[in-house]
């Protein structure tokens, strides 16, 4: 085992850990517009899998450096301790991505965990960067004095025990902070439609690379299929009929919710009645004007009047990137069955699959 080997395993995990970072921040917040979220998803993982590869990799150096420390405490706690936190960031990464509702409990704490690893991580590397350019040695001590004499010695002064530990407890409260205030690091329009006021917020999904635009005057809502009565609504109306208003709690399967939200829209019935399906027709299918997202329900799933197209959000139109200007709500299915940008209905006479049905095998009706 060299000292160079070290180094370099040394440098290769920091650059992996900020690369996770990165992705995983495009990934908290809405992400880039030229890359879909699924895209980064798919790279977020990719690189997750290079950096188990790399801590496999690394087992054995490391395990053969932290014995050439020998009884230096300090120098081991501080390596054992990046284990332990790679361990924790990466189990909680591999729950999230085992997308599936029967480990929902575990997902909530592995969403939590997975936040705040990373959000304490973010000042840690800053501090990190600020030792080593002050000079306070790491393995730079090594690099000068030359590794056995630096092996010699105590690896960590009593000063730097005291700004190991006061660099800890400043990570924590800057990411309480960044956590606390998240509302104020969003876009300005989903802060002013989420507020203050509600309980948790809205992680803004999309599968696509684009929101859909909506323009009121040219946006259609088709009904179609195995109906008597196909119909084509604009927006107004739309407007025009009867509205209804509830006030629910919203999962999302991947860990998170939000409180007390209220929606206000059409209840679905209604559109269905005007539109008479067929004896046939039994099964509902809806499409995104995305283009890509789609969910399908039974008509009796669809016929509880607080099943709604909504259109507002705590009375608030709803803002595009939340799938202006309607999306369908259910309140007692998981977020993913309320799908945004709705601009096409269809009655058929089969079930399909949805978009994440047909992706991951998510289950067809997501009940809560
Ligand atoms: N068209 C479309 N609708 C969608 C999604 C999507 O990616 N595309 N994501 C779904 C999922 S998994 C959830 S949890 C909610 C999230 O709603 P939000 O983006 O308003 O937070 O939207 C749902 N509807
Ligand atoms: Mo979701």
């Amino acid at each position: 085992m060299s000292f160079k080997k070290v180094k370099m395993i040394h440098h290769l995990h920091v650059l992996f850990v900020c690369l996770l970072l990165f992705t995983g921040i495009l990934l908290y917040f809405a992400g880039i517009p030229w890359i879909s979220k699924m895209l980064m998803r798919n790279i977020h993982l990719g690189i997750a899998v290079g950096y188990i590869v790399l801590l496999l990799y690394s087992l054995l150096p490391v395990y053969q450096y932290k014995k050439k420390l020998g009884k230096s405490a300090g120098k081991q706690w501080h390596i054992l301790f990046i284990y332990l936190f790679s361990l924790l960031w990466l189990l909680s990464g591999f729950i999230l991505w085992i997308n599936h509702p029967a480990i929902l409990d575990y997902r909530i704490i592995a969403l939590q965990l997975h936040d705040w690893i990373s959000v304490v991580i973010i000042p840690w590397v800053l501090i990190h960067v600020y030792w080593k350019k002050r000079g306070v040695p790491f393995i730079g001590r090594h690099r000068i004095k030359g590794i056995e004499q630096a092996l010699s010695e105590r690896l960590l002064t009593r000063r730097e025990w005291l700004v190991l530990a006061t660099g800890t407890g400043l990570s924590m409260v800057i990411a309480a902070s960044l956590k606390w205030f998240k509302p104020f690091l969003e876009p300005w329009e989903t802060v002013r439609a989420v507020g203050m006021a509600r309980k948790g917020y809205f992680r803004i999904y999309t599968v696509t690379s684009k929101n859909p635009s909506f323009d009121p005057k040219s946006w259609k809502l088709t009904l179609d299929g195995l109906v008597d009565s196909p119909q084509q609504f604009y927006y107004s109306d739309l407007t025009a009929m009867e509205w209804r208003t509830i006030t629910r709690d919203f999962h999302c399967v991947t860990g998170w919710s939000v409180f007390n939200v209220t929606w206000s829209g059409i209840p679905f019935v209604s559109l269905i009645n005007i539109a008479q399906p067929k004896q046939e027709g039994r099964f509902v299918k809806i499409y995104s004007a995305d283009g890509v997202y789609t969910e399908t329900y039974t008509i009796e799933q669809l016929a509880n009047q607080d099943v709604l197209l909504a259109f507002q959000l705590d009375d608030q139109p709803l803002i595009q990137s939340q799938g202006a200007p309607c999306r369908l709500i259910h309140p007692k299915m998981y977020g993913y069955k309320s799908i945004k940008w709705v601009n096409r209905i269809e009655i058929t006479s089969e079930r399909g699959k949805g978009y994440w049905e047909a992706l991951e095998n998510y289950d067809l009706d997501g009940y809560i």
